[in-house]
């Protein structure tokens, strides 16, 4: 029988049990540590595996991410190296990806932190607001989730332009990539979202130099990584006075540690790493469908490129 080994130190085990189990019914669950006789495990569904527990399966076929991004799984660096990596494409993750980008946009472009103080003291004050049409979201990284999170703004009515590596074409969205698109976009941004993957050329993207970019008074939203962030330079940018605010879902240590400046800091909105959750019902159909593809020896889909590194 095929083998399909569970393990998330932060996902709802039981959930995903049921649900693998009703979209694999031929397939034999089961959840680390209880992982029986290694050689018996053909595939491995995780996230933040321990380094070493993968390369523990002899006879592993493939890897596959209970995440979009694969960062945690290349931090372990004793991973068998030639499996394939299956990264998590769902439909239900993108919408809610979406869905806080944005809430998070729309918080400061109604002025809705502000308000709240004034409601706490009492004071009826008018804002003008931004206008919609004239204000830019520049959104970093615009696969999957990012082109989904466009088609929202743009639906919106906002400005939208979005920046790849390689060039893409987006209806109603003005496309820029590579070095050069980058410093075009920052300079027109108003609201920067970062819906990156954590490789080498994306870490410590959003440092001292693409902040000094945007104009006076922008907005950081971060649904990418932590480590998409110079920490330091983003409060640098903060207290200055030269960025408007961040919201900011992922950090560069997760959980934010106590003490650390975002958790009080009057300019920064954080949530704990839940701008999209891989909800079992939905994200387990993707997991089955894959693995049946395996099986039947059809090529998977979202198989990661480990040569660009998401
Ligand atoms: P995709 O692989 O579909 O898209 C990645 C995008 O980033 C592409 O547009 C790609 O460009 C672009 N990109 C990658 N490297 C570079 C670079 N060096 N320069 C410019 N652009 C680059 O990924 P998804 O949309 O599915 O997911 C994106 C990320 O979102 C995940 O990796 C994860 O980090 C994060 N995420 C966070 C969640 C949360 O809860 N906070 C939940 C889900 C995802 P190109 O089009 O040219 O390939
Ligand atoms: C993801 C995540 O990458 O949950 O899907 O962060």
């Amino acid at each position: 029988m095929t083998v399909l080994l569970f393990h998330s130190p932060d996902d709802p085990v039981e959930l995903w049990v049921g649900a693998l189990r009703e979209n694999l019914p031929d397939v034999e669950i089961r959840v680390s540590p209880e992982t029986g006789d290694p050689a018996e495990v053909d595939y491995a569904l995780v996230w933040k595996p321990p380094t070493g527990m993968l390369a523990g399966l002899p006879n592993l076929k493939a890897i596959f991410s209970l995440a979009a991004g694969i960062d945690h799984i290349l931090a372990d660096a004793e991973r068998p190296a030639d499996l394939p990596i299956v990264r998590m494409a769902d439909p239900y993750l993108r919408a809610m990806m979406t869905e806080y980008a944005v809430y998070a946009v729309l918080h400061y472009h109604r002025d809705m932190g502000d308000y709240r103080i004034d409601q706490a003291n009492e004071v009826w004050d008018r804002r003008w607001p931004l206008y919609t049409p004239e204000t830019v979201v520049g959104i970093l990284g615009i696969g999957a989730i990012g082109a989904d999170c466009a088609a929202a703004f743009r639906a919106l009515g906002f400005d939208v332009h979005g920046w790849s590596r390689t060039p893409k074409r987006l209806d109603g969205v003005t496309c820029h990539h590579g070095p050069d698109g980058l410093g075009e976009m920052l300079r027109q941004t108003r609201y920067l979202v970062c819906v990156l993957p954590l490789t080498e050329a994306t870490h410590g993207i959003i440092g001292k130099e693409t902040l000094a970019q945007l104009p006076a008074g922008a907005i950081v939203v971060n649904i990418g990584r932590g480590g998409h962030v110079v920490d330091d330079d983003l409060l640098a940018a903060l207290d200055g006075g030269h960025l408007g605010g961040a919201f900011l879902d992922v950090f560069n240590d997760e959980p934010l540690p106590g003490g650390h400046p975002y958790w009080r800091h009057p300019k920064v909105m954080i949530t704990p790493h839940v701008a999209g959750e891989l909800v079992p019902r939905s994200c387990a159909k993707a997991v089955a469908a894959n693995l049946r593809r395996h099986l039947a020896g059809e090529p998977m889909q979202n198989v990661v490129d480990l040569g660009r590194g998401y």
